[in-house]
Parts: C-alpha cells; structure tokens; sequence
C-alpha cells in the first residue's frame, strides 16, 4: 500500500547532488566519469568516503567478509529492514551514476527523514555490495551474490582477477575484510535505485521506470590457441591465427544476435593477442563473450549456437579453444506487489512511469533470491552508461530518489 504517512515528504536534491559530486570527486577520469575498480586503492577511496557520510548519519555501519557494507538506521521496531543500496565500484570507463546514485539517494533518504524526525516501522538499511560490476573479479553481482547465500565465501575470496590478484588478498589489503558473517540479514524488502543505463525512458520521455525483470547473463572465457609464425613467410593455408579465430567469434555472435533477434545481444569486449605484435601471427587469443537475452531458452539457444561455431572454428583454423565460464545467470523477475508500488508512488507525486526489464545485471537480482524486491529507474541521457559521459538530469535524480523514498516508507510501515 502506498505511504499515507507523509506524502508530502521530498528530498533534498541539492543534497543529494553534493553527495553525488563529492563521491564523483574520488578517481575521477576525462569525460566526467570514474574509474573505481574492484577492490582497489580507487574502490577503497570511494568505500571510506560513504562509509564516513553513514557514520557521519549516525548509522550502525557492519562491514561483512565480502567487503559488503549495510548501515541501518533503528525503528521502532527490531524487525526485518527494509533496504536499498547498489554498489560503488565501477568499470574502467564508468559514469558518476551507475551504482553510487542509487546508495547516494539512500543516504539523503535517511538525512531527510533525520531532518523531518520521522522514525519508521521498521529499520531502514542502505548497503554498497562488493563488486558489481564483475570487470575486475568475474562474476558481477559478486558481493550480493554471496550476501545472499548465492556463493561460498571461500569460493569468492579465492576468485582471482582479470590482472592476477585473489579476492581475500585484496579485501584485507585495503582493510575491508569484515567480520558480519554471509549470508547476510534477509531484509523485510530490497528496492534498488538506478540510472536506466539505456535508451528507452528517454526515448518515451518517460521520468520512472518500474522495473520488473533483470535479463539473463552469459559470460564466457575463451583461450584460443594456434601457432605464432611469421607474417611475411607463412602461407594463408598454412597458418592457425588465434588473431583470425578471435575476430571471427566477434563478427560470429554480432551476427549471431541479428538472426536470433528479439532482446538478444552480444559483446565481445575483451580480447587480448599473443604476442600482440605486428609481424607475427598471433599464437594465443583470450577473449570474453557476453551473451544476454530476456528469455532463457533464448539464451541458451544464443549458447548453443556459439559453441557449436567454436567447434567448428577449432577444425577449419587448426586451433584449440577452452571456454571457461565467468558468469551465468538466469533471467529475474522482481517481486509484482513491489512492483506495483514503485508504479502507484511514481504516479501519486505525478511522474510518467512505465513497467519495464532490465538490460544490466544489477545487487537487486540476487537480493529478489531472499525477499521481495523492485528497481526504480531514471532516464539515462542518450542512453550512454559504463561510459564517463554517463548523465541523468538533475530534476530525473530527484524524482527517483522521491519514488524511493516513499516506497521505502509503504514497506517500513508493514
Ligand atoms: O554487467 C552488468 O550488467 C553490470 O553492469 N554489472
Ligand atoms: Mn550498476
Ligand atoms: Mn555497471
């Protein structure tokens, strides 16, 4: 049910848009975007600084053996909180939004209802969860995934990165190897604030939208091995080019979500050559294919696909190719009743809303594992995101951080 409570409660968005530009401030990179990777001395930069405003919001602050971080704020009740958060670590070319917009607006949240001394139900939490973005520690949704029972701890603090480190090793160099045990508390309801990350909102000059569903994740590791040779003496017919081989899984599963059609995409956004040099032929390719897809029989038809295309590659190139999996996650639907919330807030303050799936992976999707959860999106300009020139209007972060807001107030009164 709607809150009744205080509906005409808002925000302050000029707050809300210190936080942001001050968390923007903390490794920031050309084009006015951040890169914060995974658990690094940028990762950790960004971590104190929100732990310190949590505190600064007299929080109870837990850090767990993930790294995750949850800070509530008390009720008048101990029951079950009703959280949100999204992470804080982004990818290489990340944008100030993705993530930290949707901790930043639970953290104006709690300060507003400070400054209007309202005190909830229940308690309210706001967490940041390790590594979301999965760029640097496959897979994504690492932290929350654990949070919620969805990995071992051991598996996840042995997982290595993409540049050799090991979660655990890592956590406790930076400091943030807690001691709050996962599987973390299961929240009375999870709702997760986000930029779009995509074109649509903007397109339909819609201002909310009340996600429904995260689509399914695939993500593959490929090493392809042939033979370095000499690019000048060695015939066309007799060479195995994992440069060639590499480059033919790329326009293979561009082509490949063409025919499949519907939400189906394809990315090959990693690829490196051995010895990457330009008068040899590349003896060793290791590259990532990212397949997703709002169906899962589709998704899995993508994967059939593209391994079988694999098999034939190693033959025609006289190569070798191992697939390692890095991710797979099957499509998510979020909770209907919160669902309908998110819709119902959005129209009572007077907002266009539209119901809607979710192309990026995001913590909600593995929280929707424990209890009841929902997005609530904002626009994305251009629909540009994992790109520093990510951008949301200022008025569109104000109106989702509002949504929230009381969104969060109908569940804490349950
Ligand atoms: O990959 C994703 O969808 C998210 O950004 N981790
Ligand atoms: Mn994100
Ligand atoms: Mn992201």
């Amino acid at each position: 049910m709607a809150d009744t409570a205080h509906p005409e409660l808002r925000i302050d968005g000029e707050r809300l848009l210190a936080r942001i530009q001050a968390l923007h401030e903390v490794s920031p990179i050309d084009g006015g975007g951040n890169c914060r990777l995974a658990l690094t001395d940028d990762d950790l930069a960004g971590r104190d600084l929100v732990v310190t405003m949590m505190r600064d919001l007299g929080l109870t602050v837990s850090i767990d053996v993930v790294g995750n971080v949850v800070a509530v704020r008390a009720g008048h009740t101990h029951t079950a909180p009703v959280m949100c958060g999204s992470h804080i670590d982004t990818v290489r070319t990340g944008g100030r939004y993705d993530g930290n917009y949707g901790v930043l607006a639970g953290l104006e949240i709690i300060e507003t209802l400070d400054t209007a001394g309202v005190i909830t139900k229940r308690p309210l939490a706001v967490g940041f969860f390790t590594d979301e973005e999965g760029a640097r520690f496959a897979p994504d949704m690492l932290g929350s995934l654990v949070y919620v029972g969805g990995l071992a701890v051991e598996e996840a603090l042995d997982t290595v990165a993409i540049d050799g480190a090991r979660l655990g090793d890592e956590l406790s160099r930076i400091g943030y190897a807690g001691s709050t045990p996962c599987p973390g508390v299961v929240p009375h309801a999870f709702v997760e604030l986000h930029v779009e990350q995509g074109p649509v909102l903007e397109l339909e000059g819609v201002t909310i939208g009340a996600v429904e569903s995260v689509q399914g994740i695939s993500w593959t590791e490929l090493t392809i091995v042939g033979q370095s040779n000499h690019a000048g003496t060695t015939p066309m017919r007799l060479r195995h080019d994992a440069g060639y081989a590499a480059a033919s899984v790329a326009v293979f599963v561009r082509g490949l979500a063409g025919e499949l059609g519907g939400n189906q995409v394809a990315t090959v956004g990693a690829c490196d050559l051995h010895p990457n040099l330009v008068n040899v032929v590349a003896g060793r390719a290791v590259l990532t294919v990212d397949l997703r897809n709002t169906s899962e029989d589709g998704l899995r038809e993508a994967e059939r696909r593209l391994f079988g295309f694999l098999d034939e590659l190693a033959v025609t190139e006289g190569v070798t190719i191992t697939k390692r999996t890095l991710a797979r996650f099957e499509p998510v639907i979020f909770d209907p009743g919160v669902v309908d919330l998110v819709e119902q807030t959005a129209l009572a303050q007077g907002h266009t809303v539209r119901r809607m799936p979710s192309g990026a992976g995001h913590d909600a999707q593995m929280l929707a594992r424990v209890c009841p959860t929902a997005m609530v999106f904002v626009p994305s300009a251009k629909g540009l995101s994992h790109n520093p020139a990510e951008h949301t209007e200022p008025a569109d972060l104000e109106a989702g951080a509002n949504v929230l807001l009381h969104v969060m107030l109908a569940l804490a009164a349950e």
